[in-house]
């Protein structure tokens, strides 16, 4: 028996068997590796379908996020959110024009980034120009940067509030230099958890519909879920089952996100938000149920590089990437850095003994770095 195996507890073993046999794992299998008290043993099995599945590359990007505005007509409904601020009233509110969003893109080009992820509040009072003009505008001074843009809610607001087809927006925004859409937006599908922490907003379904019409249209997306605030093993299981299903019919998806709860600031600031332990559990379950996706991401700015690092151990095989400037996060009162150097993510991926893989915004891979891990 391999040391792996010695690891598992006898409850865990039939999903460990499936796993060796590549075969697909039930909602109740979920529901027991999240219930699981041997975290260990789940790190192990995720370990083992990782390897299995996608190897010992940790891709990680030279990327920028830019947050265009904060001006948010849904500033009071998302109670996670710290981030989204009232139009006119709020004096923390901002938006950027098109000269700063091109002035930020330049300098962010010089410090070699190949992606700007950019997404916003919903603002009640941009143009559709505004969206089309920043993208062409960073497009023109920056030609090779791949334009990550926009969750699934700005997309369902643009659509709504221009009486546009998603489609149409969809393909206006790739037009103007759009490359891919990120994954947020989707929170917890699950109506019981929904209505209660954004009731208002768009639905689950909603957020499946609009990745679905972007893959039809050819453009890539990630996902995500927000954990570690009221919901139970089932909702987290309902959740990464749906993603499950859209990717089984379209494949469009390159990554899943799990986005961990950061309460300061927000509506639901008297919660404790997820721990190291929860975290290390959510990447394992999502690696093990979502076996048809290749990336599962470990986003180092919610869960410290630390925990991140110790997450390759856990299923995660993308440590995202040097971000340099965040603000969701840092509202809600992150206190991790924003940026983390090419040599820092090396040095996480070495140590944990995987092999850095740096990758463009669709995985495909810019250089594989040499793997020798630097004194611990
Ligand atoms: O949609 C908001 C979440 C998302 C809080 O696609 C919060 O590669 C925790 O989607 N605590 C935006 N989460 C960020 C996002 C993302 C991040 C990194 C990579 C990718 C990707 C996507 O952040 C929002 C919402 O779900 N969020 N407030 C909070 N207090």
């Amino acid at each position: 028996m391999s040391f792996a195996a010695s690891l598992i507890p006898n409850d865990l073993r039939p999903i460990y068997e499936k796993v060796l046999q590549d075969q697909r794992l039930t909602a109740e299998d979920g529901v027991k590796l999240l219930e699981t008290r041997d975290l260990f043993a789940l790190g192990a099995i995720a370990n083992e379908a990782r390897r299995r599945r996608v190897g010992d590359y940790v891709y990680f990007n030279n990327n920028a996020h830019i947050n265009y505005s904060n001006v948010c007509a849904l500033w009071n409904v998302c109670k996670f959110c710290a981030f989204g601020k009232q139009n006119k009233v709020d004096p923390e509110g901002y938006t950027y024009t098109i000269d700063q969003m091109v002035e930020k893109a330049k300098a962010y080009a010089r410090l070699g980034v190949t992606e700007f992820h950019m997404v916003g509040g919903l603002h009640p009072d941009m143009p559709f120009n505004y969206y089309t003009e920043f993208m062409a505008a960073i497009k023109q001074a920056v030609p090779d940067a791949h334009l990550k843009c926009f969750t699934a809610v700005e997309i369902d607001f643009i659509a709504r509030k221009f009486k546009l087809s998603l489609e149409e927006v969809l393909t206006r925004f790739k037009e103007a230099g759009h490359g891919s859409m990120t994954g947020g937006g989707a929170e917890m599908f699950h109506p019981e958890v929904h209505n209660e922490i954004c009731k208002g907003k768009m639905p689950g379904s909603r957020y499946l519909e609009i990745h679905r019409t972007a893959h039809k249209l050819g453009i890539r997306t990630t996902s995500t879920m927000l954990y570690g605030h009221i919901e139970k093993p089932y909702h987290v299981v309902d959740h990464m089952l749906k993603l499950r299903e859209l990717q089984d019919e379209t494949g469009g998806e390159t990554a899943f996100i799990p986005l961990a709860f950061h309460p300061t600031n927000t509506g639901m600031a008297h919660l404790p938000g997820p721990t190291g332990y929860y975290d290390l559990k959510i990447i394992a379950v999502a690696r093990l149920l979502l076996d048809n996706f290749k990336a599962i991401k470990s986003y180092w700015i919610m869960i410290s590089p630390r925990i991140a690092q110790l997450s390759l151990n856990f299923g995660a095989n993308d440590i995202d990437g040097s971000v340099r400037e965040e603000k969701i996060y840092h509202f809600a009162g992150a206190t991790t850095p924003m940026l983390q150097e090419q040599n820092e993510l090396l040095d996480l991926i070495r140590q944990a003994g995987r092999i850095p893989a740096e990758r463009d915004t669709v995985y495909n891979i810019l250089r594989v770095h040499d793997s020798v891990p630097t004194a611990v």
